[in-house]
């Protein structure tokens, strides 16, 4: 079953669809990525949990936003095809800002690198002694441009946002991600899970209101750890892809011939882990 749209754009797991004149729908699909190739098998229900769990984000964000004069792009979650119901978001369409808007609380990724060749993250002089999954002494703003589709994203610093959006919209870009990491950040925590780091995408609205769009603190767009697995010294479990990670080390997969299948454990365990994930956020049953 498709959906009777043009089609906008298309993600490694995501597309984006003509919904109207000032409309979009974005479909999740069941599709999961693992070194940045999208695996063979899908995981059951994974679009529908990411989305859901967007949807409530959205909400629980609102505060933050409206403190800062910004909303969100979320229409509707209901009034959409009944070929994805459960896993699209009818959105207003935006001006999307040519910015990767990134958080990061802790050590990990590009962000080790980037301390371990200067002592800094960006233009944030760090602590010496930090190591891959040290918690940050504060959050910190690590932004990138957009790459083309399947390429990856470019970090800038942050004279570069100045230049790409102005200083103000720079200003409110920063302080804004930060704020919004900091709330998803306590909100998960209670829930035993480590927002390690996120990225949020902005757009303007046609009035020019500063609008957060995309998905939001999802598992795709975020690192999450298992608070209870939390051992800064060596890189940390994935909340939701470490069973896929490590049957794909097992299988001896070199990464970069086509991926394996997954076998239907790995598929049953990962599908239970998005659907855990979204329990203990939300406190309601999937
Ligand atoms: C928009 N995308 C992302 C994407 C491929 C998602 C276009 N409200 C909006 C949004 C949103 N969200 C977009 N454009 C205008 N208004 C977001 C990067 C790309 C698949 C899914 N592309």
């Amino acid at each position: 079953m498709t959906v009777d749209l043009p089609l906008v754009a298309r993600g490694k797991v995501r597309e984006v669809y003509d919904a109207g004149s000032d409309r979009l729908l974005l479909v999740a699909s069941d599709r999961i990525s693992a070194y940045d190739v999208v695996l063979p098998t899908p995981i059951p229900d994974k679009g529908r949990v990411l989305t859901q769990l967007s949807v409530w984000w959205f909400e629980q964000l609102t505060p933050v936003l409206s403190s800062f004069g910004a909303s969100h792009h979320l229409v509707s979650a209901s009034d959409v095809p009944a070929a994805v119901a459960g896993r699209s978001m009818l959105v207003r369409r935006l001006e999307m800002l040519p910015v990767e808007c990134v958080a990061r609380g802790y050590l990990s990724g590009g962000g080790t690198k980037e301390y371990e060749r200067s002592g800094s993250i960006r233009d944030v002089v760090l602590p010496a002694g930090l190591v891959e999954g040290s918690q940050l002494p504060a959050p910190v703003f690590t932004p990138s441009t957009k790459a083309e589709i399947g390429e990856h994203d470019e970090p800038i610093d942050f004279p570069r946002v100045v230049s790409l959006v102005g200083a103000p919209r720079a200003e409110e870009l920063r302080e804004l991600t930060l704020a919004l990491y900091r709330r998803g950040a306590e909100i998960a925590r209670d829930a035993g899970i480590v927002l390690a780091d996120t990225k949020f995408e902005f757009g303007v609205d046609a009035s020019g209101g500063l609008v957060l769009g995309d998905e939001v603190l999802t598992p795709d767009s975020s690192r999450l750890w298992p608070a209870d697995a939390w051992a800064p010294g060596s890189v940390q479990p994935s909340y939701d892809k470490q069973f896929v990670r490590d049957w794909l080390t097992s299988s001896g997969w070199d990464r970069v011939s086509e991926p394996p299948e997954l076998p239907a454990d790995v598929v049953a365990a990962t599908r239970e882990r998005y659907v855990t994930a979204y329990e203990r956020l939300t406190g309601t049953p999937f």
